[in-house]
């Protein structure tokens, strides 16, 4: 960082910065999280990989919904974006049934409200994707809610409106992912409003860390998925009897290297760019 920035937030694996009163910087970093906790080990460039791929979204999805992004910075991991008033929600989209929308249906048979067909296994493809939204927790896990307590959160106009933003973006994202190989299983994103009260995309869309992205061709509803770019971190903490709990495990080199090349290929597939072309100059992303 060039000049002076205030630190104003932090999340498991990116941090925010105050620019001036209109600006904000997200440097997303290489921490890797899994099964909720960071790792003591940095995949290198993860976070030049996310920024490069929120920043394609962004300008593929401008004219579905604007966004925050105002410039992206040679170092390939930090964002310059407008600060927005966010909305006390997260934006979900479900495709496939699974994770918490996974475990709510067993319970109950219904995702935030969506109430399903009977007879659905974990994994398995919705007729339609759902919206179902949930609380940001300050810590912990978000608790999903139906669209009577969101609308209650942003009112009902802006709920109606959420919703059907949300609903396009994700049609785009996991039609456009999946001629490229990807299952774009769900996903979550956060809006804002702007100083003239519009709605405005805001923090990252369609990353690996806010999305869950399947390889296409191992698809096999019936059973959790393998995670596209997780799944070697996830399968040698499996081995090693870890309990899940903090701190976690160090990652040997094959386990770091193999997880890097699944990053970078989600990149390459989904962007049709090279990788090093993003590392010379990030702004290839933009189109
Ligand atoms: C995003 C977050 C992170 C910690 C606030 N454009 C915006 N305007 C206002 N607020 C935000 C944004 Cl992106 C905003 N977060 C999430 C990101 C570290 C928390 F990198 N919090």
């Amino acid at each position: 960082m060039p000049e002076a920035a205030t630190h104003v937030g932090s999340g498991k694996v990116r941090e925010l910065y105050e620019l001036d009163d209109d600006r904000l910087l997200l440097v997303a970093s290489d921490r890797i999280s899994t099964f909720d906790v960071v790792l003591p080990t940095e995949i290198p460039d993860k976070g030049r990989v996310l920024t490069g791929l929120s920043a394609f979204w962004f300008a593929r999805t401008r004219e579905i919904v604007p966004n925050h992004l105002l410039a992206l910075r040679a170092d390939g991991r930090s964002t310059e974006c407008r600060r927005l008033e966010m909305l006390p929600l997260e934006c979900v989209v479900r495709g496939y049934l699974t994770g918490s929308g996974w475990k709510d249906y067993q319970a109950t048979g219904a995702v935030c409200g969506h109430r399903l067909a009977e007879d659905l296994r974990d994994s398995d493809k919705l007729p339609e994707p759902i919206f179902t939204p949930a609380t940001k927790a300050q810590e912990g896990h978000d608790e999903n809610i139906d669209r009577e307590q969101a609308a209650e959160l942003v009112g009902q106009e802006r709920f109606d409106e959420v919703e059907q933003v949300s609903l396009e973006l994700y049609r785009f994202a996991s039609a456009y992912a999946a001629e490229r190989g990807i299952l774009l299983a769900d996903t979550k994103f956060e809006l804002g409003l702007d100083e003239e009260g519009q709605l405005v995309l805001g923090d990252e869309a369609f990353t690996p860390d806010s999305s869950r992205f399947w390889p296409a061709d191992e698809y096999e509803p019936g059973r959790p998925q393998p995670s596209f770019d997780k799944q070697f971190v996830r399968d040698y903490c499996e081995t090693l009897g870890w309990d899940k709990t903090p701190p976690g495990p160090e990652l040997p080199d094959d386990v770091v290297a193999g997880t890097r090349a699944r990053y970078v290929e989600a990149f390459e597939r989904l962007t049709g760019l090279d990788f090093d072309a993003y590392l010379a100059d990030p702004n290839v992303v933009l189109g």
